[in-house]
Formats: structure tokens, sequence, C-alpha cells
């Protein structure tokens, strides 16, 4: 398999094959935590990956066998927040967070080791989170002074329940990938050496269905958590779906023809 970069950057590597769009986080010496340098180029990668048709699948990874992420950059943590080189304290992976979960296209965390903290939150969002072996799960913020109350916490007990999402934060331990497997925390569990092909076997099995039904399909689910926000991008999802209609061409239409619009030509379903 050949990856072709998309773009160069500093932090993180950004490349496509066949439909996917893979982002890897390329911090192995600080077991890939990320900067806000980081999370500006995740977005800028994501951001692509929205708007570019050929990329249909997405995966996030982090480089090398050691870690998936570690979360924020302890180094670069400062007085309300993590302090980039503009000097400026920013929480900026909050915006990563929303946009794999706004994405109307599939994404997987392809999970090489420890997903930590920050970086655990960041697979918890993903649509989909294949694991190595050697995947190692938790949380950490009540030890080191934080805490990601957001997804990092609401979205996780939708996911593994209440008590265990409290176990998780409570209690800071680490979970084994087969632990991670048992409580739902990860879709499948395969050795390192066949994680990249297992998370493409899934890739290749979802880009062969309808994008439109994977896409009101996703949103449905984040709009069933996600209040009035879910509802209003679900509603943009719906709009789409209505502009390629017939009867929203005549509405227009009429307007331009300066005409009163007939909508009874159209069929009503029961
Ligand atoms: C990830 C973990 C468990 C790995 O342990 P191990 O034993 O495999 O590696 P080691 O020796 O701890 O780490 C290797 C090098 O990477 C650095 C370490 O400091 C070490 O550097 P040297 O001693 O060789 O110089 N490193 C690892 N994680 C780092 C990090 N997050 N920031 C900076 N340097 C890091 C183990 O390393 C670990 O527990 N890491 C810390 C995990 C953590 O607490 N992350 C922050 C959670 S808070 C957060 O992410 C967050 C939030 O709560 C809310 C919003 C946004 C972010």
């Amino acid at each position: 398999r050949t990856w072709t970069p998309i773009k160069i950057y500093e932090d993180i590597l950004f490349d496509y094959c066949e439909g996917i769009g893979k982002i890897t986080i390329n911090r192995p010496r600080y077991r890939n935590a990320f900067t806000p340098t980081t999370a500006a180029e995740i977005s800028d990668a994501l951001r692509y990956c929205h708007e570019n048709s050929d990329i249909q699948v997405i995966v996030l990874t982090g480089a090398g066998d050691k870690a998936f992420c570690s979360g924020g950059d302890q180094n670069v943590k400062g007085v309300g927040g993590y302090v980039g080189k503009d000097g400026i304290p920013r929480l900026n992976i909050l915006e990563v967070q929303k946009q794999i979960r706004s994405m109307p296209k599939p994404v997987i965390a392809m999970v090489n080791g420890y997903a930590i903290g920050g970086g655990h939150v960041l697979h918890v969002v993903c649509d989909l989170s294949i694991a190595s072996e050697n995947a190692i799960f938790g949380q950490t913020g009540p030890r080191v002074g934080s805490f990601d109350a957001g997804f990092g916490a609401s979205y996780l007990a939708s996911v593994v329940g209440q008590k265990k999402a409290r176990e998780i934060w409570f209690l800071c331990r680490q979970y084994s990938a087969q632990e991670a497997l048992e409580m739902g925390l990860v879709n499948k569990v395969v050795p390192l050496d066949q994680l990249e092909d297992a998370v493409v076997e899934w890739a290749k099995i979802m880009m062969q269905h309808s994008p439109m039904a994977m896409r009101m399909l996703k949103l449905a689910l984040n709009a069933d958590l996600d209040g009035q926000a879910g509802l209003q991008e679900f509603a943009g999802n719906a709009t789409l779906l209505y502009y390629m209609t017939e009867e929203a061409q005549e509405g227009k239409n009429a307007f331009l023809e300066k005409r009163d619009p007939d909508f009874k030509k159209f069929p009503q379903f029961p």
C-alpha cells in the first residue's frame, strides 16, 4: 500500500491512499502528545478531508509503535491552556473533537499504543476505534490537574455507560486493549502488525456503501446526544437532501420568475 503525502506539516503526517485520508500525529519522542501547533495542523487536515470528495474515510493514528496520543504536551501547559509559539494559551484540541464529530464521513481511530488523557478523548470521539493488542487506554486528568468534562466525559459515558465512565475518570487507571474491547470502548483488537490492514479493510467496506446513507446515520447518531447543536447539524444535512428535490427547485424558480409557486404537482407521500 502506497501512501501519498497530501500536505507537509511540522507535527503531523497527512497522507492519501485509495479514498482514505490518514492523519498521523508525528511526535513519538513525546508519545505523540499534542501542542497547539499539532491541534491546529490536525484541524487544517480535517478541513481538507471535509471539503475533498476524493477522501471518503479518515484515519487518525500516531507515529511509531508506542502511542496513539498521550494528550496535551505537559511541557507547554501554561496558565489557561497549552501555550503555542505565539505565547497564547489555547485548548484548540476541542475544535478537533468537534470537527471529528461533524465530519460527514466515517473517522476511524487506529490506536497503535497508548491512548491517554486528551489522546484517549480523541479516539473516543472517532466513529470507530480499531486497536492493536499493545494499546493502553485511560484518562489521567484528575492526577495531572486537568479534566475534559465535555465529550471526554459525556460522550464517553454514552459509549461505556455512566458507572464505567466514572471509574475511568475517578480512578485514572490504565486499561488493556482486551478490557477496552469488553467494555465497548473499541470495536476490534488485532496484532500490531495487522492494524493498518484491519483499518483499511473496514474503510473499504464502508466506502462501498451509500455516502449519503452513512452521512445521515452518523449525524442522526450524533443528534440523539447533542441537543439543539446536534439537530442543527442534522437539519443542515436534511436541507442538503431537500435542495436536491424538484419541489425545492420550484420554490426558487417561482421567485426568480416572479410567479406563484406550484407545489401541488409534487407527490405527497404518506
Ligand atoms: C503515555 C504514558 C503512559 C507512556 O508511558 P511510558 O512509560 O511508555 O513513557 P514515558 O517515559 O512516560 O514517556 C516517554 C517520554 O514522553 C514524554 C515523557 O515525559 C517522556 O519524556 P522523557 O522523560 O524521555 O524526556 N511524554 C509522554 N507523555 C507526555 C505528555 N503528555 N506531555 C509531554 N511529554 C510527554 C506516560 O508518558 C504518561 O502518562 N504521559 C502523560 C499523560 C498525560 O497525563 N497527559 C495529559 C492529560 S491532560 C490532557 O491531555 C487534556 C485534558 O485533560 C483536557 C483537555 C486537553 C488535554
